[in-house]
């Protein structure tokens, strides 16, 4: 369990109660966040305010002060350009077999800095990985449960009943519901194209998928894409004290962690990002880029965009394919346009150029005031 019990509800309604023109700097002043964590239970400050904020309480985006990704086991700048092709073998008939091992298992992970969740994981990771095939390839996925809960993998995709995932459909064979310590494997073909995903499928649905069991999965078209600059973001979040609604909202998991780490890219490159959504609790989701528009290409299961933007929405697992070019180097901020999200950690930046010219530190420090970095978390 986490030790932090603070409510961004009650944050965000303490935060409220302040002149909306102050914006977020005054909203996390001294008598706002320290007062709505203390009535939410929280622990209390640790760090205090930072030197030239005189009565701030700063998120804890100092110097020395972030996520350990050793201990988590990933870095999401990592998991952006991580595809898990898995191994792949010729059939007699000639068609490639792909095939994935997917353990899953209980971890504690930690999704802002000091802000520790008790994840249950595909091989250790949340996201788990990103599972990358071609259209028409049939693929195996053995699964095996390690962790102390019952858990299935349910792909999104077409295919037979059997092979769905879901408890209670197909028990007599193994299928249905994986008990811990028991293995099935999901056999199907890759179809149709596109930006698809994988979740565990066991009641109550939004405890297992929100605890961190998803991630994407990508079936490439027959003739493929232009050659890109490609990463992924799953769109995710944590109830970090189990209420029901998120305290921290990501893509890839920790919280502001492309506002400390920018997203590099080159200016003019073709970037495709696989948009994933799995946020729970809230209905929609949302991608906003600045400065720029991208194609929006919704499931991917289409080579023709279907919209130039700057703002794409999603719902509980939609997902889309967004491509652009940066034609200016700087710095470019992304975030939800669920301003509330933005604030609470789904906020990041892409860095297009020479990073000597930009100022990652000002940016961070007008952004990242999070109520839950308040307590400054173990030092
Ligand atoms: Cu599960």
């Amino acid at each position: 369990m986490s030790d932090r019990k603070l409510s961004r509800r009650k944050l965000l309604g303490a935060a409220a109660t302040v002149p909306a023109a102050a914006g977020l700097h005054s909203l996390i002043s001294r008598g706002g966040v320290e007062a709505a964590p203390a009535r939410a239970d929280s622990a209390s400050s640790a760090d205090g305010a930072h030197a030239g904020h005189e009565g701030f309480v700063h998120a804890s985006f100092a110097p020395g002060r972030s996520v350990d990704h050793r201990r988590n086991g990933f870095n999401p700048t990592d998991l952006l350009r991580d595809f898990d092709y898995g191994k792949t073998r010729r059939l007699a008939s000639g068609r490639v077999l792909r095939e994935w091992e997917i353990v899953a298992g209980d971890k504690e992970i930690e999704v802002a800095p000091g802000v520790k969740y008790e994840a249950w994981t595909y091989n250790g990771r949340v996201p788990g990985p990103t599972l990358r095939a071609r259209e028409g390839e049939r693929l195996r996925v053995r699964f095996v449960n390690g962790s102390v809960h019952p858990h299935t993998m349910h792909f999104h995709g077409i295919h037979p009943a059997l092979m769905d995932g879901v408890p209670g459909i197909g028990e007599r064979i193994g299928a249905g519901q994986i008990e811990p310590g028991e293995a099935f494997t999901y056999e199907f073909e890759a179809e149709p194209f596109g930006l698809h995903l994988y979740h565990c499928h066991v009641a109550p649905l939004a405890s297992h998928i929100s605890r961190g069991l998803y991630g994407a999965f990508i079936v490439d078209p027959k003739r493929g894409r232009p050659e890109a600059d490609e990463m992924v973001m799953v769109m995710n979040g944590f109830d970090t004290n189990f209420d029901r609604s998120n305290e921290v909202y990501a893509v890839n998991t920790v919280g502001f962690h492309y506002v400390n780490e920018p997203v590099q890219v080159r200016r003019d490159e073709l970037v495709r990002i696989y948009l994933v959504n799995v946020l729970e609790f809230d209905p929609i989701n949302s991608f906003h880029v600045h400065a720029n528009f991208f194609q929006h290409y919704p499931t991917g299961t289409s080579l023709e965009p279907s919209e130039l933007t700057d703002t794409v929405i999603q719902g509980q697992g939609q997902r889309g394919i967004l491509e652009l070019k940066f034609p200016f180097d700087g710095d470019y901020m992304f975030h939800a346009h669920v301003s509330e999200f933005a604030e609470l950690g789904w906020t990041g930046f892409f860095r297009v150029g020479d990073p000597a010219s930009m100022s990652p530190a000002a940016a961070a420090a007008a952004y990242c005031k999070l109520p839950w970095g308040a307590a400054g978390g173990p030092a």
